[in-house]
């Protein structure tokens, strides 16, 4: 744990982007964070550490009593999650013709659906009937693959809602953009705000409001930032809520599937537990209920971050997998299944990593999953994520080149464990567990036995107030970490982060389109307009840009790029050396490190 020295230290390092002029003027979600500069440099111990870093700048408390930034503990955000509770509560003591709806675009809604059918199934142990519903833009197809596009859709995100409230009269509705930004949220919102007897809307996101996107949305006469203003408006008369604690800025810059999904979970999870709470055990929600809550959630971050040694190990084998062209598998049981293949997915548009590349498995596949829309398994190779699926088309092809790791709680089948792990050993040595146990029950085996001592194991002390429930609530975000971390840290090591910048992400909606200028700008110091038109050309694989593809839409610029590889790596090289579309992408193809193509060619071209 660190001490007060290091307490200190990290609080003047995190201080650094509140100044005014840090990164001015990007919201704090898609800042770079100043203590994970270096991370594209560090070996798995060190990648860990900055990570353990950076998530603890979630559960940071205010550093002055005026500070510029509201936070997680900050009094204005606990009073907001004590209302917001106090709604969840009135609703489930009334649930007749009412919902609850969690809504979000790729890891915002994954963590919608996973909370919306967790609380639905302790309604069931209470008998009583579901109330929550998710949304994920794009439908259930983005809870496995990353559907960027329809986060650009303000009416698809209100025709969606507005769907989902047929034959309700009171529906809560929780909107999920950590950055502010996602339009299909926005138009949801306003549909809310346009039909406040019905909807109550909640806003959850990690950026002060006064720093919501602003810009324009194509066909829509709102912005994100014009949306929360309204809201907050509204939030005296406690007719809508804006909870929006900032976090700091993600140790891969904007990748809020990091902190901003941790925080979504934390938040969520505390004012739908506390109103499920107060519902059925009449347990009191204030402020203090609040703080005990989110300070449990700060201890899974002492119990995971305890295991650095051994994460570290799990980070550099992954590392090694990858480097090696070899594979990640995570085979998951319950949700810490879901949380794998969450997980995986999310590599994709992150790093421009392949699918295969980390792939999660769970036991009983669509069956455990309970997605609205059922069995994907038939849209092809990458929905299909039963451990059967991975047994009888994964297992036949794996080699000492892949990492397998294990995802398991004492609550789960372990004889299924031992025999799968069983089966995998006979073809790798390298198998990996990550497991929970808790006070009075253990594991009934060594589990060392199973995985030659290759195992990352926590032994939780649940308090007098914890239940199995909350148990399992905790487990997912510490596999979350753990996760986030394995993933993260080998496709550092890959060389797929230059700096702390995500350099070879996929430029498939407008939010990344932007963020993709950005990192153009910010690396060769080109002007906005030299930055797009580089992009343009890439994208469109044009040394001269027609006049057709300059003014089309963003959107249209989007579409080209799902279809193009190493697009900001080669505008990059474009705009540094001056060289043909062309030339650059035969001068990246023969570096098979991507950051070290790009820091060559940044380096030598300041020469
Ligand atoms: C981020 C992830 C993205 C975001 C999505 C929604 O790591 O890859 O899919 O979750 O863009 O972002 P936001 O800011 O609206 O929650």
């Amino acid at each position: 744990m660190p001490g007060d020295q290091e307490k200190a230290s990290r609080a003047r390092a995190a201080q650094e982007w509140e100044f005014p002029g840090y990164e001015s003027p990007l919201p704090v979600t898609e800042k770079s964070n100043p203590l994970s500069l270096d991370i594209d440099r560090a070996g798995p111990q060190q990648i860990v550490h900055v990570l353990q870093e950076c998530d603890a700048e979630v559960f940071q408390g205010d550093l002055q009593p005026d500070a510029e930034f509201k936070r997680l503990y900050s009094e204005s955000v606990i009073q907001i999650l004590v209302d917001v509770a106090d709604r969840v509560k009135t609703i489930l003591r009334e649930p007749d013709d009412s919902l609850i709806v969690l809504s979000g675009c790729g890891t915002s809604g994954r963590i919608a659906f996973l909370l919306a059918n967790t609380f639905n199934r302790m309604l069931g142990w209470h008998q009583q009937k579901p109330v929550y519903s998710y949304i994920i833009a794009g439908g259930d197809k983005a809870l496995l693959t990353s559907q960027e596009a329809p986060e650009d859709s303000p009416s698809l995100g209100a025709q969606v809602l507005k769907e989902a409230c047929v034959g309700r009269k009171h529906v809560f509705f929780i909107g999920i953009s950590c950055g502010l930004s996602a339009p299909f949220v926005a138009g949801q919102l306003d549909f809310c705000l346009n039909n406040l007897d019905m909807l109550t809307p909640v806003l959850i996101g990690f950026n002060p409001a006064h720093t919501a996107r602003n810009e324009p949305i194509q066909g829509w006469p709102h912005t994100f930032r014009q949306v929360t203003e309204r809201m907050l408006d509204l939030q005296r008369a406690q007719r809508a809520f804006v909870l929006n604690p900032v976090v700091g800025p993600e140790a891969i810059s904007g990748s809020s599937r990091m902190k901003g999904g941790t925080a979504t979970k934390v938040l969520l999870e505390s004012v739908l537990l506390l109103g499920h709470r107060a519902a059925h055990s009449h347990v009191e929600i204030n402020r203090q209920a609040v703080l005990d809550c989110i300070r449990d959630y700060e201890k899974v971050h002492e119990m995971t971050y305890c295991k650095t040694n051994e994460l570290a190990s799990v980070v550099g084998k992954a590392g090694t997998s990858l480097q090696k062209e070899g594979h990640v598998y995570y085979l998951g049981w319950k949700t810490l299944g879901i949380m794998g293949i969450i997980d995986a997915s999310e590599c994709v548009p992150t790093f421009g990593a392949d699918f295969q590349d980390i792939r999660g498995f769970m036991y009983g596949g669509f069956s455990e999953m309970n997605n609205k829309e059922g069995n994907l398994s038939s849209l092809g190779p990458q929905f299909c994520i039963d451990h059967k699926d991975f047994v009888s088309t994964i297992l036949p092809l794996i080699g000492e080149n892949d990492t397998v790791i294990f995802i398991f709680t004492v609550d789960d089948d372990f004889g299924d464990v031992e025999k799968l792990a069983g089966q995998v050993k006979k073809k790798t040595s390298n198998v990996q567990a990550i497991c929970h146990e808790y006070k009075g029950h253990c594991f009934p085996v060594n589990i060392n036995n199973i995985f030659d001592s290759k195992v990352l194991k926590i032994s939780w002390t649940p308090s007098d107030a914890d239940d199995d429930f909350f148990m399992r609530l905790q487990w997912e975000l510490s596999t979350k970490w753990m996760l986030n971390g394995i993933s993260t840290g080998a496709h550092i090591l890959k060389g797929k982060v230059y700096k702390n910048y995500m350099i070879d992400l996929k430029v498939t909606n407008s939010k990344l389109y932007r963020r993709a200028i950005g990192i153009l700008q910010r690396f060769t110091g080109c002007q906005w307009t030299q930055g797009e038109r580089a992009l343009l050309r890439v994208l469109y694989g044009a040394e001269e840009l027609t006049k057709e593809m300059a003014t089309a839409d963003v959107s249209r610029h989007t579409q080209a790029a799902t279809t193009s590889d190493r697009v900001v790596p080669t505008a990059l090289v474009v705009l540094q050396t001056g060289c043909s579309v062309s030339q650059a992408q035969a001068q990246l193809r023969e570096c098979s490190v991507v950051r070290d193509a790009v820091e060559t060619c940044l380096t030598s071209g300041r020469h």
